[in-house]
């Protein structure tokens, strides 16, 4: 009997949560510090559609990393100093891009109101606004660290835009725009009047990772940062699965130093936005976003360490 019980089980796991991490439907009174929430909502794409499967396709793909315990380089298990839960995806009623706005909302000001932290998985880049609506509720104006082709502050964009976010993220004052800063830019805006600090993937790609984060770090200092991270802002050839690719964007290899540089800061939440499987190459984009969400979750865990 007991050697029955001991034995491994022969089936292997079904359900893909975010790196095999506990599923919860319960987030806010679960014993999680970190939710991750799938977000499926590609209602406010202006291009190729599709990032509605992303959130999917990282849990699946970030089974690849579930296996290592001590991870490299960080050496020590995540699960030993972070306890992390995965609620599934936010649920809304499909063609009505309102109701996504007002779940995420909600959700986002629930688990911030419980002393959780998030790590969102897009969907398209909207979603980054009503969940940085909820956090700048809960924090005051917040530092955005934005890496992106695109500086998605369009002003003359829909009402449910993913280009759009960061003009109405400033008219409505949710970041602290001086201490705010964006990477890999690479698309025209306007920069007569542009209140972010641009970091161009040209002037990233020259001058490399270090360099990077050092700016983000004299930038964003102590304050509390909102780290919006849209996969475009890698180049096609690390992330081809996307939206709206634009080549000469940065390597992987740049974005995680770029991640693993905000430890000591105080990186409060993450989103990680635009991966559209349907133009993926053997999971090459999944992957690279999966490794990026784990990365932010190590740096919450080296910061309580
Ligand atoms: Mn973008």
């Amino acid at each position: 009997m007991s050697q029955q019980q001991d034995a491994p089980s022969i089936y292997a796991t079904l359900a893909s949560t975010f790196m095999q991490f506990p599923a919860t439907d319960d987030p806010v009174s679960s014993d999680a510090e970190v939710v991750v929430t799938g977000v499926p909502f590609d209602l406010a794409c202006s291009g190729r559609s599709g990032t509605r499967l992303g959130p999917n396709a990282i849990r699946l793909a970030s089974a690849n990393l579930a296996w290592e315990g001590e991870r490299w380089p960080w050496g020590f298990a995540l699960d030993e100093a972070l306890k992390v839960a995965d609620c599934g995806n936010l649920g809304f009623r499909y063609g009505e891009p309102q109701s996504l706005v007002d779940n995420l909302e909600t959700h986002v000001e629930r688990l911030l109101g419980a002393g959780k932290r998030l790590l969102n998985l897009g969907g398209d880049h909207f979603i980054t606004l009503p969940s940085l609506r909820a956090h700048a509720r809960h924090f005051g104006p917040l530092a955005l660290i934005h890496v992106d082709a695109h500086t998605d502050t369009y002003s003359g964009g829909t009402r449910y835009d993913h280009g759009s976010m960061f003009h109405h993220a400033v008219q409505e004052g949710l970041v602290d725009t001086d201490r705010s800063i964006q990477v890999g830019i690479r698309t025209t805006y306007d920069r007569d009047d542009h209140p972010f600090e641009v970091l161009d993937a040209a002037w990233v790609n020259e001058h490399g990772p270090a360099a990077v984060v050092e700016r983000i770090r004299a930038r964003v200092g102590e304050a509390p940062a909102y780290l919006s991270f849209d996969i475009d802002g890698l180049d096609p050839a690390y992330a081809p699965g996307t939206g709206t690719p634009v080549s000469g964007g940065l390597t992987s290899d740049c974005a995680l130093k770029l991640i693993r540089g905000l430890q000591g800061l105080d990186p409060v939440a993450m989103d990680l936005v635009e991966v559209s499987p349907a133009y993926d190459h053997a999971e090459v984009t999944s992957l690279t976003a999966a490794t990026l969400a784990l990365e932010y979750l190590y740096v919450l865990a080296a910061n309580k360490r």
